[in-house]
């Protein structure tokens, strides 16, 4: 199960409902897919899907720094070779499993970091980030997306910026 595991006091309830909101949504697609018959069906996919759906890029977000507080996390997908605003992005109140849908094929990188600023603007200095680099090599990997086909596991450690 996806425990929620902190509810401390009503800073959070906005998040929650949020989170709430989302996990609704997820758990409502799986339903009705299960009520279809089940199967890969070629029709009616959900415009959110849960994770390993077709079109969604998932994994999980780690940090194990103290700098979140009430900030959020924000996870974005960067079409490669283009400059411009992130392609896709999602915004997680605490640590944990995301699952962005209804990516269009193409080649991304995933970067997440804790929006200190509270403005969803690019990451600053001292924000901290990370990056979906299973290598550790410092250099972004690439998450394909070809055919419609998932890519999970896609799992970023966000580091406090070394001091
Ligand atoms: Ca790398």
């Amino acid at each position: 199960m996806a425990a929620v595991r902190n509810v401390r006091g009503a800073r959070g309830s906005v998040s929650m409902a949020s989170r709430v909101a989302l996990f609704a949504s997820l758990a409502g697609a799986g339903l009705l897919a299960a009520c279809g018959g089940g199967g890969n069906g070629e029709t009616g996919s959900p415009p959110t899907a849960p994770a390993g759906s077709a079109r969604t890029v998932s994994g999980r977000i780690n940090y194990s720094g103290t700098a979140l507080g009430s900030h959020k996390i924000v996870v974005v997908l960067n079409r490669q070779g283009d400059a411009g605003p992130p392609a896709y992005s999602a915004v997680l109140s605490r640590p944990g499993e995301y699952a962005i849908g209804d990516v269009a094929d193409g080649s991304y990188t995933v970067l997440a970091f804790i929006d200190l600023g509270d403005d969803m603007g690019a990451p600053q200095a001292d924000e901290p980030t990370g990056v979906y680099d299973p290598g550790g090599d410092g250099t972004p990997d690439v998450v394909i997306v070809r055919d419609g086909g998932p890519a999970s596991g896609i799992d970023v450690a966000i580091k406090d910026p070394s001091r």
